[in-house]
């Protein structure tokens, strides 16, 4: 167990009375310019200009097949399904998400440790990284629900304690992302402001927030004022393609009424220098599932 540090001053207050709009206080990429590791310069470049990269083969066509087993099997297991950290799909009770992945499973925990995974996000924070959450997300067919526009920031700060913006995510396909099944959506530098929301933190929120997100959640102005300035990108790619995202990135992702499920590993990498205190705007701490509270560094 690792005590928190001291709360800090909240540079990106949120969840008060009104919407509030305070631009970026932290760099993007927080390495020194030219330290090497797998993102070219060029790539680092890319990334802070837009708060993402995607990468078209991050695993080998083999490699996906060894992780979509184990999710196959980690879906399949009843153990798991009456695991706290599984989320099932409210309508179907299929499971939706299955959290603390790389605990759950020594198969997604080498793939946290492995070089080309941890190496980009040390990379792009410019420090050791310990895992702040990582989840499977199964993204059935036949209506699975989406995840509505948000900054993932937002609720890491307010919910988690998170104090500055040094997280980086990685989403990396393990089936086919079309256009047309419930694909992740990002908006091209809205990582720049952060959008604090209006509305307070109900008790318990992550109980409901993981199927649905209430708290948290921009107004549809703020949604129209970035959608029109950044535009909105879809990601689309084969099983083994990866988009990394700042933390502050708006996205979401529609629902996915096809027959295809749209699953992916999604694992956040947070700086050790950056380890959580307290939430800045919620009643108490979510489970360390869904927030660690071990900072151990990734080795
Ligand atoms: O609340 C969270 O931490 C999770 N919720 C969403 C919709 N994205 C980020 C994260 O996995
Ligand atoms: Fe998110």
């Amino acid at each position: 167990m690792t005590t928190a540090p001291e709360q800090t001053t909240d540079l990106y207050p949120t969840r008060g009375a009104t919407e509030v709009i305070t631009p970026r206080q932290d760099p993007v990429v927080w390495s020194r310019p030219g330290e090497d590791g797998p993102f070219q310069p060029s790539e680092l470049a890319d990334y802070e200009r837009d708060g993402f990269f995607a990468i078209d083969e991050l695993l080998t066509g083999q490699e996906v097949a060894h992780y979509r087993a184990e999710l196959d099997r980690l879906v399949n297991d009843p153990v798991v399904r009456a695991d706290p950290r599984a989320i099932v799909e409210p309508r179907s009770q299929d499971v939706r998400s299955v959290f603390e992945v790389h605990r759950v499973s020594e198969v997604f925990a080498e793939l946290v440790r492995d070089p080309r995974v941890v190496g980009r996000a040390r990379q792009i924070l410019g420090s050791d990284v310990y895992v702040h959450q990582s989840r499977i997300n199964v993204k059935p067919g036949f209506g699975a629900s989406g995840f509505y526009w948000h900054s993932d920031f937002e609720t890491w700060h307010a919910e988690d304690g998170l104090p500055r913006m040094r997280t980086v995510s990685v989403s990396i396909a393990l089936t086919e992302n079309y256009d047309t099944n419930g694909g992740l959506m990002i908006m091209p530098g809205s990582h720049r402001s952060f959008l604090g929301c209006a509305g307070e933190t109900p008790k318990d929120n992550y109980k409901k927030s993981l199927q649905m997100q209430d708290a948290g959640t921009p107004s549809d102005e703020a949604l129209t004022e970035l959608a029109d300035r950044h535009g909105i990108r879809l990601f689309t790619g084969k099983p083994g393609s990866a988009t990394w995202f700042d933390c502050n990135a708006m996205h979401g992702s529609g629902d996915n009424i096809t027959p295809y499920p749209r699953s992916n590993v999604f694992i956040v990498f947070n700086s050790v220098e950056n380890a959580a205190v307290e939430p800045y705007a919620a009643p108490v701490r979510r489970p360390e599932y869904i927030g660690a509270r071990d900072f151990t560094p990734v080795r």
